[in-house]
């Protein structure tokens, strides 16, 4: 299991639980200073990230993207990709497409969280659901041409009614035809869905495609009530060799929380 950081670059997402606030370059300095394998980018459209530049800087920390996350499709442009409108449902589409444009340069994934959207406003559950898939079906084929997977992230009910636990998000992606999509199981989310977090990974399996490492407060791994022993267990029982991913509130701040989660991932990978 490799380490990762969140950074973010998106103004809007400000009080938000990203680690790094402080621009690229300072921001992948720090996380290769701490050593952290791979930073994952919040950013507010590929046409910020200028991909030589990127490059560079994560040459030179010894660094690899992990993952571009698409929120700001939501946040900042207020796409999600149940939308009822068709055209607003392709934009948002298409605002997917370009981020995994931009990571899959990297071999790195996509990640869709919020684009998902609270539950769509179709009123109708099943259309709402309806539209992610076909949404995910065209990511998951598109990011294929990168050797990369798209990953799909469930949350909390105060924030989708689309799939909130692992259970619900395997059997989606089950469903499609394209099997080139992850779940994201994000610590915090799951500490408020599932009945057991351990038992709910072991289910995921090798659907699980990455993981937001952080505490039942959303506070960094260590400064929380979560029971990491069982959770560890269950990564390593799924053969789990993707990133554990800080998106923590930069609690107490933003370089003691990337320090803690890094004391806290060394402890509890023995990396
Ligand atoms: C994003 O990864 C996430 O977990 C959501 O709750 C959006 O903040
Ligand atoms: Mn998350």
């Amino acid at each position: 299991m490799k380490s990762c950081i969140t950074i973010s670059l998106v103004e809007e997402a400000r009080g938000g639980p990203f680690v790094l606030w402080d621009g690229l370059e300072k921001s992948i300095a720090l996380a290769g200073e701490l050593g952290y394998d791979a930073v994952e980018i919040f950013a507010p459209g590929p046409e910020v990230i200028d991909a030589e530049a990127l490059r560079a800087m994560l040459e030179a920390a010894n660094l690899k993207l992990a993952a571009l996350g698409t929120g700001a499709g939501w946040v900042k442009h207020r796409l999600q990709l149940a939308d009822p409108e068709a055209g607003k449902r392709e934009e948002a589409r298409a605002f997917v497409r370009s981020i995994i444009d931009c990571a899959g340069q990297f071999g790195a994934a996509a990640i869709i969280g919020s684009m998902q959207g609270p539950s769509g406003q179709t009123g109708d559950s099943d259309i709402a659901r309806g539209y992610l898939c076909e949404a995910l079906e065209d990511g998951g084929s598109h990011a294929a041409q990168y050797n990369v997977p798209l990953i799909y992230e469930p949350l909390n009910r105060y924030e989708t009614q689309q799939c909130c636990t692992v259970e619900e998000g395997v059997s989606m992606l089950e469903s499609l035809s394209t099997d080139n999509v992850r779940l994201l199981c994000d610590l915090f989310h799951m500490n408020i869905e599932e009945a057991d977090i351990a038992k709910a990974l072991l289910h995921g399996g090798k659907w699980v495609g990455h993981i937001h490492f952080v505490d039942s407060n959303r506070r960094p791994v260590g400064l929380g009530h979560m029971k990491y022993g069982p959770i560890i267990d269950a990564l390593r029982k799924i053969d789990y060799q993707g990133y554990l991913c800080a998106e923590a509130f930069p609690y107490p701040d933003a370089h003691e929380a990337a320090r803690q989660t890094m004391r806290a991932y060394r402890y509890w990978t023995g990396n």
